[in-house]
């Protein structure tokens, strides 16, 4: 049994926050904890825009606070995020994501984040194995 809170993760290699400044992300489960899936609260900036393309990666992400939108990169479509709507980037969907509030994202990945990774030019993380 794993129990853990923010205030435990807070100041640890298990809070990143974004080179630019954009977010910052508090990873209560990753690849080492052995779920099979990683798990995130993720905090995104009002006033940011994020290229985001997980192109080895699913992910699925549940809007708790705050208001933004995704836009999709191939078909131009905007999705409104506020709290109690999720989405999921099934087919590895390349991405803008912007907030007009700070928005409180939980995010699962599949595969889990190993911590390590370091977002890519083109908003990727590399595969893990
Ligand atoms: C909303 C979103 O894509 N969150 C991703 C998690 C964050 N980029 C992290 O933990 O690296």
């Amino acid at each position: 049994m794993i129990l853990r809170s923010i205030e435990d993760i807070k100041g640890t290699d298990r809070e990143v926050f974004a080179k630019n400044k954009n977010w910052v992300s508090r990873r209560f489960l990753l690849k080492n904890d052995g779920m099979g899936f990683s798990f995130h609260e993720t905090i995104i900036f009002a006033g940011t825009q994020t290229h985001i393309w997980y192109k080895h990666h699913l992910e699925a992400v549940y809007c708790v606070e705050g208001k933004g939108e995704v836009e999709t990169i191939a078909d131009g479509k905007i999705y409104k995020i506020i709290p109690g709507t999720m989405y999921a980037l099934n087919n590895h969907d390349e991405h803008y994501l912007r907030a007009q509030e700070d928005m409180r994202l939980l995010c699962v990945f599949n595969p889990a984040v190993t911590g390590k990774e370091v977002h890519l030019e083109d908003g990727s993380y590399p595969a893990t194995d």
